[in-house]
């Protein structure tokens, strides 16, 4: 399942699940000459028990058959972490980062069967700057679905949604781009569906390789909001008709809500009214499906969420599967999406390739998830070097490319400076990462308000404030009456502890948990490597869901019982 809604009616669209040839290649170059196992696809291949900690370069294979002559468009969701495609044996794309989706268009293919072939890397090197050792795991494999597309030589790349509030109704502003694969200029109409409006969009002009955009605002008068109490959604159509031919030659179909966010007095709103973000962190890891999380277990870890009251997800620390975003909308969940980056120093953001590999990433991210309504946050590096002027010339290109491609939602990132943070003031939210109970022994309701007055004093001055993590370890089924530190007692009193003062403080406009669930981290040394089990243990749930004594503490608090 690629989405969860049907993306095309008339462009043929075929998901490329199920099992694949697969062979490590450590230390080869190229194809193999044989392949030696099957993996799912979508999939993890430490799901594999020869493979449980493979590190390094395996390939995928599989044939499709193509039914007719002309280009086609191969789609990969999400390949972890570096992917080089191949068809018919010749090298086609090559992608850095699992978390984002990419694709490669090949033109004129032959009817008949053709190879598609995926060398995957997760290993860590000197072309890595965002996967580098760190408190979670770089799995290996096509950990998101893979698609083929059959394309014609216009076809309609993407469409950006973005609901705007008037006094008189809703209205839309849509921007629908088109894409030339052909060797010739071509001429052709769009028209859209919207909430029971038909509109014509108007013409296009595209050259060979070019993509052109229209943009059109339209009134939408009757919709229905979406909020998170009712998350309405509407199915947006475009339809491509070619000039000289009267059917339509290609389609896209999109799924948008009517939502505003805005960031006013200090507070965050949804179409205008104030909200108060509480939620987890949630790391994409599940014991039994790795990073490669199937849709089941996606709505299972939904469930959980909602049944502890939670009305906000962060994707610590990348952009999430589709499939969870479009699950995010139809429940109504809030979403903080924040781009590929944890804990970088100042010296690993100077990486050669730090800049280029996030420029990437923020673009990826944007124009994938633009039309996500439960996305109400961007937000950027992770506990990077934000308290240095040169980490703050990079937050604030980022901030700026962000904000250039999408101006209808605020950004933050989260902090763990505290008074030596440089960047709040590019900021629209200010988040701090802040640990009392676990890593200190700070008192949290002491702490939240220390934390409101570095806001205030480093440019968050009337800006909205989010704890954007917190909690501490509690090792799953480690109980004693003791209460020491990594049983789930003392788990269950520091989320106590500190849910009780952030639920009290008026000035706060999120909570999010670290975190749902225990993750797996690379194994390593120092001592962010060395976590007990290999695995950071602050989740309320473990890596197989089962709840912690920490559960009933925060449904009590979010819930409300
Ligand atoms: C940080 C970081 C998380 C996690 C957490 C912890 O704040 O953002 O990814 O590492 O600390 O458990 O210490």
């Amino acid at each position: 399942m690629l989405r969860l809604f049907r993306t095309n009616e008339i462009r043929n669209v075929q998901e490329l699940e199920g099992d694949w040839d697969f062979q490590p290649i450590a230390g080869m170059e190229g194809l193999p000459a044989r392949y030696q196992y099957r993996m799912p696809v979508p999939g993890c291949w430490e799901m594999h028990p020869q493979f449980v900690t493979y590190q390094g370069k395996g390939v995928y294979r599989r044939t499709v058959e193509i039914t007719r002559k002309g280009a086609i468009r191969l789609v990969f969701k999400g390949v972890s972490h570096t992917a080089d495609v191949f068809f018919d044996g010749i090298p086609t794309g090559r992608h850095y980062n699992a978390y984002t989706p990419f694709a490669v268009v090949i033109p004129d293919v032959e009817p008949g069967s053709h190879e598609i072939a995926v060398i995957v890397d997760n290993s860590f090197g000197e072309s890595s700057a965002l996967h580098v050792p760190n408190d979670y795991y770089t799995y290996g494999g096509l950990i998101r679905p893979a698609a083929i597309e059959l394309l014609q030589e216009l076809f309609i790349e993407r469409i950006a949604f973005t609901p705007i509030r008037m006094a008189a109704g809703w209205q839309g502003a849509i921007s629908i781009y088109v894409r030339n694969i052909g060797q010739r200029v071509r001429r052709a109409r769009l028209q859209l569906s919207l909430a029971g409006r038909d509109i014509d969009a108007g013409e296009v002009s595209v050259k060979p390789d070019e993509s052109v955009e229209i943009s059109i605002t339209e009134s939408f008068p009757g919709v229905n909001p979406w909020s998170a109490g009712d998350p309405t959604l509407y199915l947006l159509k475009a339809l491509l008709y070619i000039e000289g031919r009267d059917a339509p030659v290609d389609d896209l179909i999109e799924r948008v809500g009517f939502r505003t966010v805005t960031t006013e007095n200090g507070r965050i709103q949804v179409n205008g009214e104030d909200v108060v973000l509480k939620g987890f962190n949630r790391h994409e890891d599940h014991a039994l499906a790795g990073a490669a999380i199937p849709y089941p277990l996606m709505v299972h870890d939904m469930e959980l969420m909602l049944d502890m009251g939670a009305n906000t997800v962060r994707t610590s620390h990348y952009p999430n599967d589709e499939r969870f975003l479009d699950l995010c909308d139809e429940r109504g969940l809030f979403v903080w999406e924040e781009n590929h980056a944890r804990g970088l120093s100042l010296e690993q953001m100077k990486h050669p390739l730090f800049a280029k590999q996030c420029e990437d990433c923020n673009r990826e991210m944007v124009e994938n998830h633009f039309n996500h309504p439960s996305i109400i946050i961007w937000a950027i590096l992770n506990e990077c070097a934000s308290d240095t002027p040169e980490g703050r010339e990079m937050y604030r290109t980022q901030l700026e490319q962000i904000r250039a491609m999408d101006s209808s939602r605020p950004l933050s990132f989260a902090s763990h400076h505290r008074d030596r943070e440089l960047c709040f003031d590019l900021a629209d939210i200010v988040s701090f990462n802040l640990y009392p109970l676990w890593y200190g022994d700070e008192d949290p309701l002491e702490l939240v308000k220390q934390a409101r007055i570095w806001a205030d004093e480093a440019g968050g001055l009337g800006k909205p404030m989010i704890m954007s993590e917190f909690g501490g370890d509690g090792y799953y089924g480690y109980r004693d009456p003791s209460r020491v530190k990594g049983t789930e007692e003392r788990h269950a009193d520091i989320m106590e502890s500190n849910l009780a003062a952030y639920t009290s403080v008026p000035f706060l406009s999120g909570m999010l948990i670290w975190q749902f669930c225990d993750c797996r981290v690379t194994e390593g040394t120092g001592w962010l490597l060395t976590r007990a089990g290999t695995q950071n243990s602050k989740g309320i749930v473990d890596r197989y869901r089962r709840p912690k004594l920490a559960y009933s503490v925060v449904k009590e608090y979010f819930a409300g019982g």
